[in-house]
């Protein structure tokens, strides 16, 4: 049986905190190594290895995945929605060459399995709206979008070409209570959450009629794990899979705040992130992964959110 070495690029980040810690539950504090451009993140210190790693030195990455005896790499460093727009060329470079990197370097150490997400943005204004199907109408206008779609054919060729191991979700926006969002379009989701507890008013950069794909983070961490634990038989999309959890507005998410916090007030102030938001699906048909590796959702819009507020300290 092989020991598991993991490395996670992009620890400190919104996903990356929360994936580290369940990885170091499931496979040994000192079996997975968080890395990060920045500093570590603070409920990261004292629970495992972490090193400096900018994922575009790819002499660095490779000296440490050879140094710690790597065997799984989770590729989490990008530029996501809204940062993107600000600078498509930063985008397009950090996003298509750190994946670059990782899978030649997968390829060349025989690493066991990557993990990569990609995410709804892929889809355009040309995508159905509501069910958004697994293969349909795939034409991003954001650079993020088009780098999410333009990294998913990339890890299609290193599995059909190389033999590399390479698994993919295209997460929903996601929720979260344990670290911060970072420059996406979904973002409004979590700030509106700590702007009720502090200020009882939020303004929301989307319409209040938005609807999104969004999902909270147990869910997605869970889908994450589930899907790099199925055999790899199952696995039939080496793009990246259609993922669901469930569908909201800014109006919806605020009238459940206001079920425990009844003077909550909201208010809308639509910004460049809009014409990103009204480019993507409402909601996504994600029966591929159910029937693959029998991925099934727990939170919905009610449970998420009372389980928001409870964890950031509001009894409700
Ligand atoms: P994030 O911005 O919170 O975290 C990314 C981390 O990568 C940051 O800690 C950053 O310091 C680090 N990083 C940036 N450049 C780096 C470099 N050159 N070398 C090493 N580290 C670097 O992002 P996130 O929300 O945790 O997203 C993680 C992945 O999931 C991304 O690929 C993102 O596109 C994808 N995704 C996220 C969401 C979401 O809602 N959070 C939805 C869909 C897809
Ligand atoms: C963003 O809004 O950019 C991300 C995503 C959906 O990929 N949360």
């Amino acid at each position: 049986m092989i020991r598991e070495r993991i490395l996670v690029i992009g620890a400190s980040g919104q996903i990356g905190v929360e994936l580290t810690l369940a990885l170091r539950k499931i496979y040994g504090n000192n079996n997975v190594v968080a890395s990060d451009l920045r500093e570590e993140n603070e409920l990261l210190k004292g629970t495992g290895p972490y090193v400096s790693l900018d994922v575009m030195n790819k002499e660095m990455l490779h000296v440490q995945v050879i140094r710690q005896s790597i065997t799984q790499i989770y590729l989490l460093a990008a530029i996501l929605s809204a940062t993107g727009e600000k600078n498509p060329n930063l985008a397009w470079n950090l996003n298509m060459q750190g994946l670059l990197n990782v899978l030649d370097i997968a390829r060349e150490e025989k690493i066991y399995k990557v993990y990569w997400p990609s995410s709804i943005a892929v889809f355009g204004p040309t995508s159905p709206k509501k069910n958004c199907p697994q293969q349909t109408i795939i034409e991003p206008i954001t650079v993020y979008g088009i780098s999410k779609y333009a990294g998913e054919f990339w890890c299609n060729y290193y599995h059909q070409r190389f033999g590399v191991d390479v698994r993919s979700i295209r997460y929903p926006g996601l929720i979260s209570y344990k670290s911060a969002p970072g420059g996406g379009t979904t973002d409004y989701s979590v700030e509106i959450f700590h702007d009720a507890l502090e200020e009882k008013k939020y303004t929301c950069f989307l319409q209040e009629n938005t609807y999104l794909p969004m999902m909270y983070m147990p869910d997605a961490i869970r889908g994450t794990i589930e899907l790099m634990e199925a055999p790899a038989s199952k696995i039939t999309v080496r793009h990246s899979y259609n993922l669901s959890g469930m569908s909201f507005s800014p109006k919806e998410l605020a009238g459940e705040i206001k079920k425990h916090i009844p003077e909550f007030h909201i208010d809308y102030k639509p910004d460049y992130r809009q014409a990103i938001a009204d480019s993507w699906p409402e909601s996504i048909d994600d029966s591929v992964a159910r029937r693959d590796w029998g991925w099934k959702n727990e939170f919905d819009l009610p449970g998420m959110t009372a389980d928001m507020l409870e964890n950031l300290g509001v009894a409700s």
